[in-house]
């Protein structure tokens, strides 16, 4: 039995319509009490819509309104549901959701549709995930992927891994009620190669996660240097407006000033900083030391030089010459004139980046994880399945662990499909959805 659940599908505010979404087994008894139509809602056929009024208990009118009619299975959630488009804004849909708990539905809790669509088998929980995903993207880039997620491809690659690894735990445990003396010489070997290349594909996959995390949760690229460097300047270039102010003084820039460029895709927050000096104010010295905290935490960074004297980057830097137009910089040193030729200086900063980040650059059209949930099921699989080659490398002593560690990655690959699941792994996961989805 599915509870009647329904909630504001659009996001709340104002608006020229407001999208509420019905979903459960008595919906259509529910629409046929919120209407007066001479065919009401429970007579009509799925796949088409009603212009219809909708009434309160005492029959005053609360709405004019668009149902669009779904059944069984053919739906989001794999359940009855309608749709109701109404007039936006703070009144209407507020109006009609009350009335909506009056005739027996309940709110819907943060992505309770979609986690209806997975339990309905409607799509594996990575699909699942890719909803939320598409909602959150920050770039198109990272919408794209979202995309292909919610369309299979991740679990594409996942499910042959998953049923692959599943058929060799199987016929394994099923090996161990044999007396292991009875098990051909080659058998532990071809095993070993078997689980070889399932290792392979789960270390491909792996491999995706560094540029998807970067795109999801965005690089901390931080700007250093001596005062009068010209970082306030380069900040600007690559935002493309005059963000930071820029002068000839020595420490204009005082606190840190983080803005958002995207770079293939990926949102880089560029933070420019106060000039790395001996201040000699309380407030630059402050500044100072925010820089030098910012240089602990960022994913790279810019190291500017105009070539003073003692100027020592931090180690892992990426050094930058600045105003080559004034003087020229060392022989095959990275360089730039942010005032004399700013597109090859943005270009040549660009690519450094690209470089530091591990930005591939173009997008791919394999199978990419998309969280940190399936980043860390995946290496577990990942794990053990070495593990599991190891210990059938050392023959018979080796097949309990063997067996051990291929259950393991089987099941640690069908949690992240949702093939198995426990209760408090799907609340993780739809948790973090918005209502109405
Ligand atoms: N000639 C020349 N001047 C530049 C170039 N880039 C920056 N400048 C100048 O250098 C001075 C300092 O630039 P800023 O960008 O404010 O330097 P900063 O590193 O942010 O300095 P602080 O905020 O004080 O640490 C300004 O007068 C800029 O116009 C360049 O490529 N060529
Ligand atoms: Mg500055």
């Amino acid at each position: 039995m599915a509870e009647p659940i329904a909630a504001l599908a659009t996001a709340p505010g104002m608006g020229g319509v407001a999208v509420i979404r019905l979903s459960g087994d008595t919906v259509y008894a529910i629409a046929d009490q919120l209407t007066r139509l001479s065919t009401p809602p429970s007579q009509r056929a799925p796949g088409t819509f009603a212009y219809a009024s909708l009434y309160d208990a005492e029959g005053a009118q609360l709405d004019d309104a668009i149902l669009l009619f779904f059944r069984a299975p053919h739906s989001y959630t794999g359940e009855d549901t309608i749709e109701l488009h109404v007039h936006g804004g703070k009144i209407v849909p507020q109006r009609v959701l009350e009335r909506l708990w009056e005739l027996g539905a309940r709110p819907a809790q943060p992505g309770e549709f979609t986690k209806r669509a997975f339990l309905n088998g409607r799509m594996d929980l990575t699909q699942a995930e890719a909803v939320a995903d598409i909602i959150a993207a920050r770039s198109p880039r990272a919408e794209r992927a979202a995309r292909a997620n919610l369309q299979g491809r991740l679990g594409a690659a996942l499910a042959p891994l998953y049923e692959d690894t599943l058929a060799h735990s199987v016929q394994v445990e099923h090996l161990l009620d044999f007396d292991e003396g009875e098990l051909p010489d080659d058998f532990f070997r071809d095993a070993a190669d078997r689980l070889a290349e399932l290792a392979q594909r789960t270390k491909a996959l792996l491999s995706t996660w560094h540029e998807s995390r970067l795109m999801r949760d965005g690089a901390l690229v931080v700007i250093a240097g001596k005062p009068n460097a010209g970082k306030s300047t380069l900040l600007n270039l690559l935002l493309g407006y005059e963000r930071a102010i820029v002068s000839g003084e020595a420490g204009t820039t005082r606190d840190s000033i983080e803005e958002t460029f995207l770079l293939d895709g990926v949102p880089v927050r560029l933070t420019d900083t106060a000039g790395l000096r001996d201040a000699p104010g309380a407030v630059e010295r402050e500044g100072v030391a925010r820089a030098k905290a910012l240089l602990e935490q960022a994913d790279a960074v810019l190291y500017l030089t105009a070539r003073e004297a003692d100027d020592t980057p931090p180690e892992g830097a990426i050094v930058i010459h600045t105003k080559t137009d004034l003087s020229p910089a060392p022989e095959g040193a990275l360089a730039i004139s942010a005032q004399g030729a700013p597109e090859a200086a943005r270009q040549t900063v660009c690519d450094a980046l690209r470089r530091a980040l591990q930005l591939s650059g173009n997008e791919t059209a394999h199978a990419t994880l998309a969280n940190e949930r399936q980043y860390a099921l995946l290496t577990t699989a990942d794990k053990a399945l070495r593990e599991a080659i190891q210990a059938f490398n050392q023959g018979d002593i080796g097949y309990v662990p063997a067996a051990q560690q291929l259950r393991a990655a089987a099941e640690a690959l069908g949690d992240i499909l949702g093939r198995t699941y426990a209760d408090d792994l799907l609340d993780r996961v739809f948790s973090t959805f918005c209502v109405g989805k």
